[in-house]
């Protein structure tokens, strides 16, 4: 048998604008424990799972903001959880609200963190494609403002050497672009872990079908999966927050692009898989074998360009 990672995506039902970061904490160790007891070494929770997804309310001052941020990780709220991961050796990847300190400046990000079985943080990562507004939307039943509460994370796409594997981390709307994906897979990654918060609706221009939203939540992660020949875990905060749907979907996703596991409620649950690490070897060596394929001479609008820019009519 080659490398086996066994990894679960804990999926957290709704957190509403009331409830304590201590109470999801307990809700998150209850999952870890779960996931230890079915002999799992990793845990994937969702993107900002401490609180409620609070980019969907308008806050006009910096105080009320910064109340949904932690400005240390592990802090008194999130040591349970650390300490139930070194208890149990187990290790997991948490996204939170950020608030850090440079040079005096104070910095927000939406980041997460991967945790070893040490409970030692291995790696940051910091959210690069930050969906939605700067100003509130008038009108609209619900806001996304990442962009105005957060800053695009500085820290790129790293992948690190984890769990006898190579470990690589995005945060929700990264996971829609191939980009993402591809930089990782530059790096040789085996799987990569992220969490969401995927509003049910879209507060944007067309309607869309919550059916056709979980659609394209799948096939994002499945064709950056495929296409790097890597594991892909997607851990979602699904549930109706305050009113608010979030879907749900989690899922593991092999490196042929099949989802191996699906989260069937969205409520706190947890899916696991039993991960060979060596699956996406043969695609590496074969389809995408990026060195012997890959036409970089061909590439560089995708680093020049950012909008689309229509050629001479
Ligand atoms: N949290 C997050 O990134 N959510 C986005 C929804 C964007 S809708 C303005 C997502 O891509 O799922």
């Amino acid at each position: 048998m080659g490398r086996r990672l066994k990894v679960a995506s804990a999926q957290l039902g709704a957190v509403d604008l009331a409830d304590k970061r201590e109470d999801v904490v307990v809700r998150l160790v209850d999952m870890l424990r779960e996931a230890a007891s079915s002999g799992c070494r990793l845990v994937v929770f969702p993107e900002l799972a401490l609180t409620t997804f609070f980019a969907r309310y308008f806050y006009e001052s910096q105080e009320d903001v910064d109340r949904w941020f932690e400005s240390t990780m592990p802090n008194a709220a999130t040591r349970p959880l650390f300490d139930a991961a070194a208890e149990l050796g187990v290790g997991f990847y948490l996204g939170y609200a950020e608030l850090s300190e440079d040079d005096g400046v104070e910095r927000r990000f939406n980041s997460s963190v991967l945790v070893g079985p040490d409970a030692a943080i291995i790696g940051k990562y910091r959210k690069v494609h930050l969906p939605g507004h700067q100003e509130p939307l008038e009108g609209a039943l619900f806001h996304h403002l990442e962009k105005r509460y957060f800053e695009p994370g500085d820290l790129g796409f790293g992948v690190w050497r984890a769990f006898d594997s190579i470990i690589g981390m995005c945060l929700c709307n990264d996971r829609r672009w191939p980009e993402t994906y591809r930089v990782m897979g530059l790096q040789g990654v085996e799987m990569v872990v992220l969490g969401y918060n995927t509003p049910t609706t879209n507060i944007d221009q067309r309607p869309e079908p919550t059916h056709l939203r979980s659609f394209h939540n799948h096939l994002s992660m499945q064709a950056g999966a495929y296409q790097n020949a890597t594991w892909v875990v997607g851990t979602a905060k699904a549930g109706i927050e305050d009113g608010h749907g979030l879907l749900g979907g989690s899922c593991i996703i092999a490196p042929t692009g099949e989802i191996v596991a699906l989260a069937t409620s969205t409520d706190d649950e947890v899916i696991t898989h039993n991960c060979d690490l060596d699956l996406g070897t043969y695609l590496k060596q074969t389809t995408f074998d990026f060195a012997r394929h890959r036409r970089t001479e061909h590439y560089s609008l995708i680093t020049e360009r950012t909008g689309a820019s229509l050629p001479p009519g």
